[in-house]
């Protein structure tokens, strides 16, 4: 059976549909390079977001929106006292992103929605799409902000106030955005689900090298990201000799380092990155005052991440360079590991199909990690070419993405049947 054009009972995705909305929304926020801007809730975001709430509308379905910012589009099932099935995922990206983190999954969501009822199909659960708000982290601080505020791991109490990479504070965005992609119903944090099902391209190299269309997700590794702020003192670089210096950039310099040994010790497997960095006042004849720099730590072990993370934070306790130290812990998520019967109802949805899958865990982190802090929850990839993303050169070719599609159709439809304990079907009344 040739992947993709199974001419099964199952619901069959538009592929053109698919690809055409892509293009779409990829230009909106497009930049010079072939990527693609589109910052939490900038004016860019809020675009594509109307976009994707008036495809919703246009097919009757109902569009909602928590005090988070996320967006959830609802497609009625026949028993609406069950557990909703959930997909979902962002449309918010990088600075300069690639075209497919995050938006793909939101417009298959949107395609396996409109497929259905193109068909007349029914489901037993309504079937929600999820677009949470600010995945990525970049205008406001920290990445999955959207999904750990609604799976309440974090409180917009804490958050609002916060001012964005651009001056405006979380709180206004959140209004400007209600402001324009208005007249949506309210949606509750934490709602409960039967399933949540997240199709995301992989951002790595495995399945490529292995040749393989779809990847069973496992599970995600843990993030900790920290923000760390040198103070030393402003003074003329021409006068002041280098013994009495309190030079912020030097103490930041001393301070990376030791965190890099304290996180990485000698795994393979750690991921540290510094990101971003600021620095001031920013003048060349000035000595820097102070330097702030983000660290993103990531490990598949949790100890690890508690004990490392620890210990960077400890770090703060001595001056380095001269200068003093202050760092405020972003986020702490530790890793998670998929439902098992998630992934069994993957593997059932691509081997209807003819497609070969893999099993691999998650480097890069989703909403799904926040969303398995309430209930199952499982995720499809779909190769990137050379691995890459977060960069305009990121690509999957269209075929490999319609399959993901059709894989999410099937799965979805898949977990909408009522489970006994053992996580096995038994078919919905
Ligand atoms: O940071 C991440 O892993 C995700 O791509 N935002
Ligand atoms: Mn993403
Ligand atoms: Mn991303």
């Amino acid at each position: 059976m040739v992947p993709g054009t199974a001419e099964g009972d199952g619901v069959r995705i538009h592929a053109g549909r698919l690809h055409s909305r892509l293009q779409d929304l990829s230009r909106i926020g497009s930049t010079p390079e072939g990527g693609v801007t589109r910052l939490a809730l900038s004016i860019e975001d809020r675009q594509a977001r109307k976009q994707v709430v008036a495809w919703a509308l246009a097919r009757g379905f109902e569009c909602r929106r928590d005090l988070a910012g996320n967006l959830f589009v609802v497609r009625a099932g026949h028993d609406r006292e069950a557990l909703p099935v959930m997909t979902g995922s962002h449309l918010d990206t990088q600075r300069n992103g690639g075209n497919l983190d995050g938006v793909y999954g939101v417009v298959a969501g949107l395609e396996v929605l409109e497929s259905l009822e193109d068909e007349g199909a029914s489901t037993s659960s309504d079937l929600v799409l999820a677009i949470w708000n600010n995945e990525e982290g970049v205008r406001f601080a920290p990445v999955t902000m959207g999904s750990s505020l609604w799976a309440g791991k974090l409180r917009l109490a804490d958050l609002a106030t916060q001012i964005g990479s651009d001056g405006v504070s979380l709180e206004t965005a959140i209004a400007e955005d209600e402001e324009e992609v208005s007249g949506l119903g309210a949606a509750a944090f934490a709602s409960p689900f039967r399933a949540y099902l997240e199709l995301h391209i992989e951002q790595g190299p495995v399945l490529e090298a292995a040749n393989l269309p779809i990847g069973i997700v496992t599970g995600i590794q843990g993030v900790r990201q920290f923000l760390f702020k040198v103070s030393g003192e402003a003074a003329h670089a021409g006068t002041t000799p280098m013994v009495t210096r309190k030079d912020a950039f030097l103490g930041a310099l001393e301070l990376h380092s030791r965190l890099r040994a304290l996180a990485i010790v000698d795994d393979p497997e750690v991921r540290f990155t510094v990101g971003r960095m600021s620095m001031n006042p920013g003048a060349p004849n000035t000595i820097p005052s102070e330097v702030a720099f983000t660290v993103d730590f990531r490990c598949p072990d949790a100890t690890k991440l508690r004990e490392r993370g620890a210990a960077m934070l400890n770090a703060a306790d001595r001056l380095w360079a001269g200068c003093s130290m202050t760092v405020s812990n972003l986020i702490h998520s530790e890793p998670v590991s998929f439902a098992d019967f998630i992934m069994e109802s993957v593997r059932g949805a691509a081997r209807a199909e003819g497609l070969p899958f893999l099993d691999l865990p998650s480097g890069a982190t989703h909403d799904a990690l926040n969303a398995a802090s309430i209930g199952p929850t499982g995720m499809i990839f779909v190769p990137s070419r050379g691995g890459v993303s977060h960069n305009p050169k990121e690509w999957t070719d269209p075929e490999q993405l319609a399959w993901g599609c059709q894989v999410l159709a099937n799965a979805l439809r898949d977990l909408d049947y009522e489970r006994g304990s053992d996580g096995n079907r038994s078919p919905t009344a």
